[in-house]
């Protein structure tokens, strides 16, 4: 299996797991990637996912280019069709979903990582669109997402140089969410891993309808217009307030005491 599920409690992991080609994307890649991506859809109870790469080294270096190399166009354009529909379908789950990135998040890796929501990087963690270098263009959503990630000015620079960035540099321009320190002796990997581990049991504790809603008023609304997006935001806000979890939740405040979701 190129690509590992695992559910613990209300967390489940994917991880990317070729690491002798550094988890590079192939048919098998994106098999296992929408199988698991299935099994977060069809699964109510899972109110966090971590998304990450075998082996240490890698997040994903990118798609495979050994598998690309002799494509013809038709064959890549449909190649790029099935990873942006499966992207998609990941950026689309309900549950926050956080790419724990470890070591190099290249091409269709960098694109992978920006079809999650929250983006760890560890100190030893690279991103990086080097398509040009190889005569190509990014075709997982990447001129797309990196725009609405870092806006117009760093995309055009990422994308056009190719050039690698490493974790604080991603940090700054808006690529990546946090940097995640390495304590004493702990790998880039085991690092990203125990915060990832951390921030999705901390979304798990909180209202989980909330948390649903929340992403959805972000996500569905990126594009629209401020005061279409806003009437969008007041009525899943209205929304809340049908909720068990709202009644738990602020009672639970005005009572000085920890609420207990139900996620209903
Ligand atoms: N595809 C296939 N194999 C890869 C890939 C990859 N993307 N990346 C690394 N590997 C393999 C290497 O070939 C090598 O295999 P082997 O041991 O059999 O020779 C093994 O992984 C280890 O890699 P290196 O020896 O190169 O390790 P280094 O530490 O020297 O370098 C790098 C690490 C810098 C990450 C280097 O491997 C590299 O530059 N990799 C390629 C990165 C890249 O260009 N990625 C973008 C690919 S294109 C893409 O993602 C387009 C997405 C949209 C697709 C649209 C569909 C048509």
């Amino acid at each position: 299996m190129s690509v590992g599920y695992e559910k613990n409690g209300a967390i489940a992991t994917i991880t990317i797991d070729r690491p002798r080609a550094l988890n590079a994307i192939d048919s098998s890649v994106l098999d296992g990637l929408a199988a698991a991506i299935g099994e977060v859809e069809a699964d109510p109870e899972v109110r966090a996912v971590i998304v990450t790469g075998a082996g240490g080294k890698a997040f994903v270096a990118g798609a495979d280019i050994g598998a690309m190399q002799a494509l013809t166009a038709v064959e890549a354009e449909r190649f790029a069709a099935r990873g942006q529909a499966i992207l998609d379908r990941l950026a689309a789950l309900a549950p926050p979903v956080i790419a724990a990135v470890g070591g190099f998040a290249l091409g269709g890796g960098c694109e992978l990582a920006m079809a999650c929501d929250i983006i760890l990087a560890g100190p030893r963690a690279k991103f990086g669109q080097p398509e040009v270098s190889l005569g190509v263009i990014p075709g997982f959503g990447g001129t797309q997402r990196l725009v609405r990630r870092v806006g117009m000015s760093a995309a055009l620079d990422l994308c056009l140089t190719g050039r690698m960035i490493r974790a604080d540099e991603a940090v700054a321009l808006g690529l990546a969410s946090r940097v995640v320190e390495a304590a004493e002796g702990e790998s880039s990997q085991d690092a990203v891993m125990r915060v990832a581990r951390e921030t999705a049991a901390g979304i798990a504790a909180l209202g989980p309808v909330a948390v649903r809603l929340c992403k959805r008023a972000i996500h569905e609304n990126a594009d629209a217009a401020l005061d279409t997006a806003q009437a969008a935001e007041r009525t899943l806000f209205g929304l809340c307030f049908a909720t068990h979890d709202q009644t738990e939740g602020m009672s639970a405040f005005l009572e000085k005491r920890k609420a207990v979701f139900e996620g209903r």
